[in-house]
Order: C-alpha cells, then sequence, then structure tokens
C-alpha cells in the first residue's frame, strides 16, 4: 500500500453503531452531526499518519437497518477490509450484531476479509471494553482465514479512528502476503 494505491473497505454494523458519525470524523477531522443513512455514504480518506501514511481509504458506509442488511454483503464484493461497528453501551445489540456479523462472514463474498471491529461509544457510562466485545462477538470463532482486531472508539472525539485504519492496512497487507504465499 503506500503511493496512489485505493483501498476499499465496507463500514458494516447495526443502525445507530455509529458508522456514518466515524466516517465524517475520519474525514473532516471534525464531528458532524449525522442522520440515519438511507442506502449509503462513501468518502475518499487520506492516511497522514501512522505506518498507512499516504494510502488513501475509499470507505463505504452502508445503512444498517435491517431492511437494508441484505445489501452488505454486495459491498463485500469490491472491498479489501470490512470495518465493523458495534455500539459498546447496547449488550443486548451486541448479540444482534454477532449474529449478523457471523452471517455476514460466511457469505463467499466475504471469504478472508480482515475485520477491524471498532467498539464505538467509549465515551458513554457503561460501556463495555475491546475485551469484553471480543468476547460477546465470538470473534475467536470465526474461520482462521479471517484476520480480525477490535479497536476501542469514540467517534465524537476521533479517538481510536486513527489507530483502528492502521490496523485495516496492515491487516489487509499481512492477508494479501499470506496470499501470495500460497
Ligand atoms: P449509524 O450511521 O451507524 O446509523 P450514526 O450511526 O453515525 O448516525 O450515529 C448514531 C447516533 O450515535 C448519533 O446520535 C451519534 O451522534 C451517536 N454517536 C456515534 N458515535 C458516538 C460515540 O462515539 N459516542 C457517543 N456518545 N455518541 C456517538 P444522535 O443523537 O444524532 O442520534
Ligand atoms: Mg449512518
Amino acid at each position: 500500500m503506500g503511493g496512489n494505491t485505493s483501498t476499499q473497505v465496507a463500514m458494516l454494523g447495526l443502525d445507530s453503531s455509529g458508522k456514518t458519525t466515524c466516517l465524517y470524523r475520519l474525514k473532516f477531522n471534525q464531528y458532524t452531526s449525522t442522520n440515519p443513512t438511507v442506502g449509503f455514504n462513501c468518502e475518499k480518506i487520506n492516511v497522514d499518519n501512522g505506518s498507512a501514511k499516504g494510502s488513501v481509504f475509499t470507505i463505504w458506509d452502508v445503512g444498517g437497518q435491517d431492511k437494508t442488511r441484505p445489501l452488505w454483503k454486495s459491498y463485500t464484493r469490491k472491498a479489501d477490509g470490512i470495518i465493523y461497528v458495534v455500539d459498546s453501551t447496547d449488550k443486548e445489540r451486541l448479540e444482534e450484531a454477532k449474529i449478523e456479523l457471523t452471517k455476514l462472514l460466511r457469505c463467499p463474498e466475504t471469504l478472508g476479509l480482515p475485520v477491524v471491529v471498532l467498539a464505538n461509544k467509549n465515551d458513554l457510562p457503561g460501556s463495555i471494553d475491546s475485551a469484553e466485545v471480543e468476547k460477546l462477538l465470538a470473534l475467536h470463532e470465526l474461520p482462521p482465514s479471517h484476520l480480525w482486531h477490535v479497536e476501542s472508539t469514540c467517534a465524537i472525539t476521533g479517538e481510536g479512528l486513527d489507530e483502528a485504519v492502521e490496523k485495516m492496512c496492515e491487516l489487509i497487507i499481512k492477508k494479501k502476503k499470506a496470499k501470495r504465499k500460497r
């Protein structure tokens, strides 16, 4: 990566987990208020720090209401990786998020795609840490072809977002290297 390559990332997760807020925080470096997403948003993000510096991320933020979830997999067809956003204050919906993630990663379209989970809204009282999110999403039970990582984030302040993007780059590179070896 680096130079002029553009990496395609699908940003998925249940509605109201904070996807659009994350996207615009990354894009404009400030908090932007959102409305529930109908369809999708797409932005190019220039990565300007960390080991992924110089690369361009095209991020597709896809509406997460249950009616639109069947569309998720069509956005992953061309993606190099998935950013999966969860609301880390909402244990009940984390179960729903786990079911949707498991379903998604079982599709042939997502085979072997690296996943970075954002344990978002970590500024709110009652939010759980990344280790617990990892457990509740049963990430250890994913097929070994999926590389994954959990980052604790706050889309309002941007905490953790740069780290998450950097990790996404790292996992995509790792995956490509592993593919080349085979
Ligand atoms: P979505 O795109 O996943 O559906 P949005 O989610 O980005 O539209 O965010 C849904 C609500 O969560 C928004 O609040 C947004 O401000 C809030 N939110 C997103 N990320 C965070 C976060 O890290 N911390 C806190 N405290 N709130 C967050 P409203 O009130 O506009 O519905
Ligand atoms: Mg949205």
